[in-house]
């Protein structure tokens, strides 16, 4: 299994970037918006923009495209765009260069859902957005009586149903993660009849095939693909009062189900402590979690407070990463779509919101990556893929204030922010 895992991911290494050429074209203009924003900053100033200026409901982490230029996020809010007086959440897709905010939970012609959608996220080639829906009117002559998972192609606005049935009764999904070129959507299902907990499945979108992971008594949640859909990761979480064995984050194989664990010391033995927030770089070379464990290899400075992993999936080399001050814990940690930049929050504890700091892996080069005007680092969340390819720019959520110029919502706000 390593060792298909590894020369998987070594096939793909170059994916990225044909990726992020592909420019999407369509669906995105809209010549006499009154939504557009202009910047006028010239490309490479450091700034920060906020994607739900002026909302009038809360806005999530955002996750971004590989170029950076499209991000998508949820909001409550009414005022994103015109005529959105369904009273949900919907999915929205901001193009960072035109400053066009449109909304992408609709059905195919634009037609507001009843019930919105929640948790969107985009291919690496900024074409395609899956997200989740409890709607039954996305698709004409169809209807899903679950919360279900959708797949939208933004050039030519065709939605289609992914999935929420894994053959048990009470089901319904939770997240999704598609590959670069919105053939493979990864979702995650949670179940409660016959037994409570969740897990994965994969569906290619171009021969309909549904490859379901196998159940555990274990919660399997999050799933990511890497941006060519071969590698995936999720994290198995312990499900009450299902609580042995522990915790756990895997690297799966797909289409297979064939899956091992990230979480292992030198020899091969489960970690002895939890591990969670499970990761894949767009390249599939490399995979981090955050974990508790103090026996995984390399040298420990703060003891059982948590730290992000980043294991090489090619060389299985593991190395952890630690704060600038490295009696602080770090979590959070999110890669490049190259895999060379590391996005991680350190904190005291559970009570600080800590610092997010970018963290160059080749050379160890650190800088804080959120703050706001003044340059003070504040609270923030982030999203599946808050880094383009090159760690170029961030998204984030925030409740911060002096973030951006204008008007802020009530509640949380999602951002884009330049960091070089
Ligand atoms: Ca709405
Ligand atoms: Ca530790």
């Amino acid at each position: 299994m390593r060792s298909r895992l590894g020369a998987t991911a070594v096939a793909v290494t170059a994916c990225v970037c044909a990726a992020a050429l592909l420019a999407p074209t369509g669906a995105q203009a809209a010549p006499h918006d009154p939504h557009r924003e202009h910047h006028g900053k010239k490309p490479g100033a450091r700034h920060t923009v906020r994607l739900s200026q002026g909302a009038d409901g809360a806005s999530d982490a955002p996750s971004l495209s590989a170029d950076g230029r499209y991000a998508v996020f949820t909001s409550s809010a009414s005022n994103l765009v015109p005529d959105d007086t369904n009273g949900a959440p919907d999915v929205f897709l901001r193009d960072l260069r035109t400053g066009h905010t449109q909304r992408v939970s609709t059905d195919a012609a634009g037609g507001q859902s009843g019930l919105g959608g929640t948790e969107g996220a985009i291919s690496a080639n900024g074409r395609y957005v899956v997200f989740v829906s409890a709607s039954t009117d996305l698709i004409p002559g169809e209807v899903h009586d679950k919360q279900s998972v959708y797949w939208r192609d933004l050039r030519t606005g065709e939605v289609r149903y992914v999935g929420n049935d894994l053959g048990n009764y009470l089901t319904w999904a939770l997240h999704a993660s598609v590959s670069a070129d919105g053939r493979y959507v990864a979702f995650a299902v949670s179940e409660t009849v016959p037994r409570p907990g969740a897990s994965v499945a994969v569906r290619d979108m171009r021969t309909g095939e549904l490859t379901k992971h196998p159940f555990t008594l274990h919660r399997a949640t999050r799933p990511l693909l890497s941006d060519d859909g071969s590698i995936m990761v999720y994290t198995n979480s312990s499900y009450w009062p299902y609580d042995n064995p522990a915790s756990d984050v895997k690297v799966a194989d797909p289409l297979t189900g064939t899956h091992r664990s990230l979480h292992t010391t030198p020899d091969g033995a489960r970690g002895n402590g939890r591990a969670s927030q499970a990761g894949i770089s767009g390249n599939g070379r490399y995979a981090s979690f955050t974990s508790t464990s103090t026996d995984l290899g390399p040298a420990d400075t703060n003891g059982d407070g948590s730290n992000v992993f980043v294991r090489d999936l090619r060389t299985d080399a593991l190395r952890i990463v630690e704060a600038p001050d490295p009696a602080l814990s770090t979590a959070d940690g999110a890669l490049s779509r190259d895999g060379r930049h590391l996005l991680f929050r350190a904190f005291a504890g559970t009570s600080d919101p800590g610092t997010w700091y970018l963290r160059d892996l080749r050379n160890g080069r650190t800088r804080v990556a959120i703050t706001d005007a003044a340059g003070t680092p504040v609270q923030a969340d982030t999203g599946d893929r808050p880094l383009d390819a090159r760690a170029r720019t961030v998204a984030f959520s925030s409740t911060a204030d002096n973030l951006a110029p204008g008007p802020r919502s009530p509640k949380a706000d999602a951002y884009v922010r330049r960091l070089r």
